[in-house]
């Protein structure tokens, strides 16, 4: 798995604020509170690994499944969560197994690639839904509402302006081949926010770039209510972002 992307420094309260629900609601709150606690000053820390039993774990919804009606339908989200993240959880602890017993002379010595290659992708898989479930936050809870501040400074500094970020981030995920991600990310080396596309589950963290929002396009994300009109649903997707998470994240990483 990658590294903390996250700030250091951000202790739970700071971390919960970072992801957009400190002011938003005690019962969103206690959704992450009953979460393995691994390190709370990383949202996909906290998230996704419970160190009681030494394995990653699938994090609870931090929101209820059809919370982000009519923009997500309930029954996607229950499929995407429960069936297709789960399985790139039970992967990633399935490869890391397999790599134990190689390394102990128990396994066959010969599948390295192949574990190697399920670690990869589905340890991206895991990463990437904990952050897409994170990047999202229902409309009533502040969900679509447009950033501010730092971030929105930057957005018009790189892209011009935010209808020309949205545009240009909707055809890019829009153009995906396949299965895959859109993301906006912070390139911490030349100091601009960028989009990025990402095929199937590769992980844009290996290229340095800080991430910030992410939108799955992989057909399981969208096509029991969009089916084949993919950039409807990533419009949608903008009703939904959680900028209130994304925004201290940024200027975190802009002004270090
Ligand atoms: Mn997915």
């Amino acid at each position: 798995m990658p590294t903390d992307p996250t700030p250091n420094g951000l202790d739970r309260r700071a971390a919960l604020a970072a992801l957009g629900l400190a002011g938003a609601g005690l019962a969103a709150a206690s959704a992450f509170a009953q979460q393995p606690e691994t390190d709370a000053t990383s949202p996909q820390g906290f998230f996704g690994w419970d160190p009681t039993k030494g394995e990653y774990v699938l994090p609870a919804l931090p929101y209820a499944y059809d919370a982000l009606e009519p923009h997500i339908d309930a029954e996607t989200m229950r499929i995407h969560h429960d069936k297709h993240h789960a399985g790139y959880v039970a992967g990633l602890n399935k490869a890391v197994a397999e790599l134990a017993k190689i390394r102990a002379g128990t396994g066959d010595a010969s599948l390295i690639k192949h574990w190697s290659r399920e670690l990869a992708f589905h340890g991206g898989g895991h990463f990437n839904h904990c952050w897409f479930w994170l990047t999202m936050l229902p409309p009533k809870l502040g969900g679509g509402e447009p950033p501010t501040g730092a971030l929105a400074e930057g957005i018009n500094r790189d892209f011009g302006s935010f209808d020309a970020f949205k545009k240009q981030f909707v055809a890019a995920a829009n153009a995906v081949e396949g299965s895959g991600w859109g993301w906006l990310v912070y390139d911490r080396m030349s100091r601009h926010l960028l989009v990025q596309q990402m095929e199937k589950q590769q992980n844009m963290l290996l290229t340095g770039c800080i991430p910030l929002v992410c939108c799955d396009v992989w057909e399981h994300a969208y096509y029991l209510k969009y089916q084949n009109k993919r950039s409807d649903y990533i419009n949608a997707f903008f009703n939904v972002i959680n900028w209130k998470r994304v925004g201290p994240i940024y200027q975190s990483q802009h002004e270090s």
